[in-house]
């Protein structure tokens, strides 16, 4: 399997380097690893391997960095920059994209239309709302005036996920900026190449040395380690796997940072009899198979009332059926690669684990038809499992989905809560009422009610229970991203 399009072809893959104090540099000890393209498993280049010493010397350049001309910027100023970064993404879409998809196997359109347009916009959203953001202040009787400053955290470590690269790494770079922090970003080491180039881009936007600072690397014993046990690095947002935020959080309590946590979901998706069926199915395409089914937000647990239980599934089933999986510069393409090998072994392990535990698979299950090479797995649709399934109880993150009837509301909120994750869910129904007293009692971060994924960057958005710690978005990241301080002065 090739991906040969002309696109592709204009835009070279990079080698990557640390982006750090302004310039590019590679490991001080010369390491490198490979970057592998999922779809065709061939190789992308190389990626300096950093550790503590390039930690170090990137946290150190933060430090600097947060009394210098950054700290004496103008709002005005800041506010310019931040939206001139949005604006250079936007010049460089093109290529942004092609680096995205090469390095995840995501399909171009996505990361054409979603990824890259959505990291320059939280740029333009957060520079926006600088200029709205104030602090509070009480008069106490006739005593005192109380008012608060509100001031950057310090040196803010962001680590991010490889399902959503630039998006993900902007929407906490972008609050944390405009908060005036100066940051040290660990990206995923299996998607490099778009966090390289937003070093340069920053450069070119005019944020000055050392505000930015990107270090690739591993996570465990290596450049993501080094970070969170950094005693200069003053917060910590991460986004990732629950059970790696549990380590960084005892990793982080040495120094006690403040933390910022998006992580796992495993979401219920519940289809109530009352809805417009044809409008659930096209919705609950995307919501089980986008990206490849490597969204945490995906709702990949199918909770459907009996009624229509039947009609559901052999609707659903066909038009999933429909969806072209392969390589992600071709514009038919609906399911792309999976990011890679380990990935997709663990993914082909749960389809495995779901027949074992009587599960039975309508619908994909296995690598499609003469694609031999590249990390793809068919949209996959099981049925038969009971809640204890691991399949059912764990994250999956690819395109593997299960459908479960039930027969009342209490029932199916029982389902959809009995998880330890709360990140997101979707109702279907028509029913106003029904919609609100579910939703309410739905426990995750977001709800939404007859559609998925619609984004307001203004709302709160996080997980409760495993899923997360805080929300960010609006004036919570603004919340995260600063400091206040309190100011009693006596009348
Ligand atoms: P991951 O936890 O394996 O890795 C995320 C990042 O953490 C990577 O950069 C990795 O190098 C780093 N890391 C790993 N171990 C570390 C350690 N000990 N110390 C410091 N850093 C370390 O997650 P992933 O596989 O890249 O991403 C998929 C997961 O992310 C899924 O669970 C998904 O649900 C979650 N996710 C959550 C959200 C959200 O908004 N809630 C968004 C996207 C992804
Ligand atoms: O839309 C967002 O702001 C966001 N953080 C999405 C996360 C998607 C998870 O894969």
């Amino acid at each position: 399997m090739q991906a040969n399009s002309i696109l592709e072809k204009r835009v070279k893959a990079i080698d990557c380097n640390h982006f750090i104090n302004g310039e590019y540099v590679s490991s001080k000890n010369g390491k490198t690893f490979e970057n592998i393209n999922p779809a065709t498993e061939e190789v992308l280049g190389k990626v300096a391997e950093g550790g503590k010493e390039e930690i170090d010397l990137a946290v150190a350049a933060a430090k600097k960095a947060l009394n210098g001309p950054w700290k004496k910027m103008t709002t005005n100023d800041r506010i310019a920059v931040i939206r001139r970064i949005g604006d250079i993404i936007l010049e460089r879409k093109e290529e942004l994209a092609t680096l995205e998809s090469l390095d995840t196997g995501k399909p171009y359109w996505l990361s054409s239309t979603v990824d890259i347009p959505r990291a320059a916009y939280n740029f333009h959203f957060f520079a926006d709302y600088l200029r709205a953001v104030g602090t509070e202040a009480y008069q106490t009787d006739d005593q005192a005036i109380n008012y608060a400053i509100r001031r950057p955290v310090g040196v803010v470590g962001m680590i991010n996920p490889w399902n959503l690269p630039l998006l993900l790494l902007t929407w906490k770079m972008a609050p944390g900026l405009a908060a005036g922090n100066t940051v040290v970003i660990k990206p995923a080491e299996l998607t490099p190449m778009t966090a390289t180039l937003l070093g340069e881009i920053c450069r070119e936007a005019g944020v000055p040395d050392g505000v930015v600072n990107i270090v690739h690397g591993f996570g465990p014993d290596s450049a993501g380690s080094a970070l969170t046990e950094h005693p200069d690095v003053d917060a910590i947002s991460f986004t990732g796997e629950t059970t790696t935020g549990k380590i960084i959080m005892s990793a982080a309590a040495k120094s006690l940072k403040k933390l910022s946590y998006e992580l796992g979901g495993k979401n219920p998706n519940i289809i109530f009899g009352d809805s417009d069926l044809d409008e659930v199915i096209e919705t609950t395409l995307k919501s089980s198979f986008i990206n490849q089914g490597e969204v945490c937000l995906c709702g990949s647990r199918i909770y459907v009332e009996r009624s229509v239980y039947d009609e559901f599934l052999e609707k659903f089933t066909a038009k999933a059926k429909e969806l072209v999986v392969g390589d992600p510069f071709d514009p038919k393409t609906k399911v792309g690669a999976l990011v890679g090998e380990e990935h997709y072994e663990r993914v082909t392990k749960y389809i495995q684990i779901a027949q074992e535990e009587g599960g039975q698979i309508l619908l994909g299950g296995k690598r499609p038809e003469g694609m031999d090479k590249g990390y793809y797995i068919e949209p996959t649709i099981i049925v038969g499992l009971t809640a204890d399934c691991r399949v059912i109880r764990e994250e999956i993150f690819g395109p593997v989905v299960t459908v479960v009837p039930f027969d009342t509301e209490e029932e199916v909120i029982e389902r959809a809560n009995d998880t330890h994750y709360g990140l997101s869910a979707s109702i279907w129904t028509n029913d106003l009422r029904r919609a609100h007293r579910v939703a309410g009692q739905i426990e995750a971060g977001i709800v939404w009610v007859n559609t998925w994924f619609l984004r307001d960057l203004r709302t709160p958005f996080g997980g409760m229970k495993q899923s997360g710690i805080g929300r960010e978005g609006g004036m919570h990241s603004f919340e995260f991203y600063s400091e206040l301080t309190n100011i009693c002065i006596k009348l």
